[in-house]
């Protein structure tokens, strides 16, 4: 169920103008006084809130602290981000879904922190999350998919934070199979997609996103310099972090829908217009071996082809992609 206060910020949302309080407290099935006291609370976050006598209330700006209330402002999404938990800190904000997982939350539930201690990549690697810098956040998704079609959610996650940077920003990302945004060759956001599955079924799937918005070059770990970019570094601005957070759950929900309707094909499309290093040469590895290869795109289903240096065609599911100087490695 929607909060009362979420409901609120919606009808405040909805029309542009005033609305009465006794609008408001009909809508909402509360008090007028009731309403009054959540425009007090709403205050508290951050929102400036006009009151005209005989008119009603209008949100006049919505605040810079990232709250559940500010992020859901705004939010014009039918059922992405309904649930949405928002934390100063956590170890990690997968840890955190895969907990309201298994109480049973609906899909497209969203967490998002301003920072997280233990941030992680795939196979347990680390993910620098430093406190406001970035977006940090999971979606509980429930699809009815196959748990072999999972990791065509990471593609079309990967599809939606490209579209969204190059919409907002103009910058124009590439995506590295299969889960790396990347800009000048540099590592901008990762996706990591976490599965419960029961032998033909997807319980859930907990999908992380993390993007470097307005980190500084000294912001970014030494160790990482070289490969790692935000939005800051590559265009010398500022970006608005809830501003990103709803393009982004307003593009996903729109993506989904899509995908669940229509099948892989379109994300497909838009993927090839990102695709990085396809028809280039590139050191692809597995856990097991490593070799020269050339990109050639990716199959109806999500699985990277490639062509070793016999010729010979792939289809690959799981494996990472290095190039250059000893290669890029994650
Ligand atoms: C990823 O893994 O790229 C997946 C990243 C997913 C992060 C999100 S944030 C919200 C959610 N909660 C989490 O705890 N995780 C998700 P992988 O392809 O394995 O890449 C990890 C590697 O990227 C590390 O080993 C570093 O080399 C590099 N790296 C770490 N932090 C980075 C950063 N902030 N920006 C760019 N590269 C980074």
């Amino acid at each position: 169920m929607e909060s009362t206060r979420n409901r609120l910020i919606h009808l405040l949302n909805e029309n542009e103008g005033y609305q009465s309080g006794q609008d408001l407290s009909e809508k909402l099935s509360i008090s007028r006084t009731a309403v009054w006291k959540h425009m007090k609370e709403l205050e508290k976050d951050g929102y400036q809130i006009e009151a005209v006598q005989r008119k009603g209330y209008r949100i006049v700006s919505s605040p810079d602290k990232i709250s559940e209330n500010t992020l859901q402002w705004g939010l014009k999404t039918e059922w992405m981000a309904k649930q949405m938990h928002h934390f100063e800190e956590v170890t990690s904000t997968q840890d955190v879904a895969h907990q309201l997982a298994k109480q049973g939350k609906p899909h497209g539930t969203v967490v998002i922190a301003d920072q997280q201690l233990k941030g992680k990549g795939r196979m347990e690697r680390p993910w620098d999350s430093p406190k406001g810098k970035g977006i940090w956040m999971s979606v509980l998704l429930r699809p009815k998919l196959l748990p072999i079609q999972a990791p065509q959610l990471t593609l079309l996650a990967a599809t939606v934070l490209a579209e969204v940077i190059e919409q907002q920003t103009g910058l124009k990302p590439q995506i590295k199979w299969p889960n790396d945004i990347l800009l000048e060759h540099k590592k901008m956001a990762g996706i990591l997609t976490e599965m419960q599955a029961e032998q033909d079924q997807i319980q859930y799937v907990v999908l992380g996103m993390g993007l470097n918005v307005n980190q500084k070059l000294e912001d970014i770990p030494e160790a990482l310099r070289h490969k790692a970019t935000s939005l800051l570094v590559e265009t010398d601005e500022e970006w608005g972090i809830q501003e990103m957070i709803q393009a982004i759950l307003t593009q996903f929900e729109k993506t989904y829908d899509r995908f669940i309707e229509e099948g892989f094909q379109h994300i497909k499309q838009t993927w090839e217009n990102y695709g990085y290093k396809i028809g280039e040469e590139v050191e692809i590895s597995t856990l097991r071996k490593s070799w020269k290869a050339t990109l050639l795109g990716i199959e109806p289903d999500g699985a990277l082809r490639a062509k070793d240096q016999d010729g010979k065609e792939e289809k690959l599911y799981s494996a990472e992609i290095h190039w250059g100087e000893g290669g890029y490695h994650a």
